[in-house]
């Protein structure tokens, strides 16, 4: 799982910050093109797509969210988080015991079972729905290298995989939801962009 030999031993956050495209943004409805390169410039992405990551705090987060339509996930679904209440009232985090994952070129093998979970995605802020996935799956993926690796997964791990998964091939986890709900939040995001511009 962890791959020898490049930044994520002993990791830290360090990078940029980079902007995280929200929900109506066309890069979300794109299909994403497969990496080829495996070199310097794929690592200081990967690298900033952590960062802005762990800084949100999120747990997955697809390469098209920060504007690269390109097949590329990371995800960390158990570092540690305390939160701390600051004199302002503000909230910030404090954050330890990480354990990043990239996926690159994944191909996700659908096992069996069903899973209901409740969802979010960086690139929908303050919403959260449950979501109807596959409970076990196989991944397959290159790493930084360019190496493959397979890893079964189930739980919180098959889903947040499946999720940004997705994101890859231009769906959105409120994609999934039933046209109701979907309009639903939609409406409510519209709504909200247009309170914003005013
Ligand atoms: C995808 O999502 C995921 O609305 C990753 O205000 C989430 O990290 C897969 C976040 C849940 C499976 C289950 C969302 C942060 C983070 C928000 C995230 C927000 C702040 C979402
Ligand atoms: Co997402």
């Amino acid at each position: 799982m962890s791959q020898p030999g490049n930044f994520l031993d002993n990791y830290e956050p360090s990078g940029a910050a980079l902007k995280i495209h929200v929900y109506p943004a066309p890069i979300l409805s794109k299909v994403a093109t497969p990496v080829t390169e495996f070199d310097s410039k794929l690592e200081a992405l990967c690298k900033d797509m952590l960062y802005t990551m762990y800084k949100a705090p999120g747990i997955g987060l697809a390469a098209p969210q920060v504007g690269n339509s390109l097949r590329i996930f990371v995800m960390d679904i158990d570092y540690d988080r305390e939160e701390i209440t600051m004199a302002d009232g503000s909230i910030e985090y404090r954050l330890s015991g990480f354990k990043p994952q990239i996926f690159i070129n994944p191909i996700i093998r659908p096992i069996e079972g069903e899973i209901l979970y409740e969802e979010g995605c960086l690139s929908v802020p303050g919403y959260y729905e449950e979501v109807k996935r596959v409970e076990k799956i196989q991944v397959e993926y290159q790493d930084l290298k360019g190496n493959t690796h397979t890893l079964d997964a189930d739980g919180l791990l098959s889903v947040c995989i499946q999720h940004e998964n997705d994101h890859l091939d231009g769906v959105v986890f409120i994609d999934r939801l039933s046209f109701l709900k979907r309009d639903l939040i939609k409406k409510k995001i519209m709504k909200e962009k247009k309170r914003k511009q005013l």
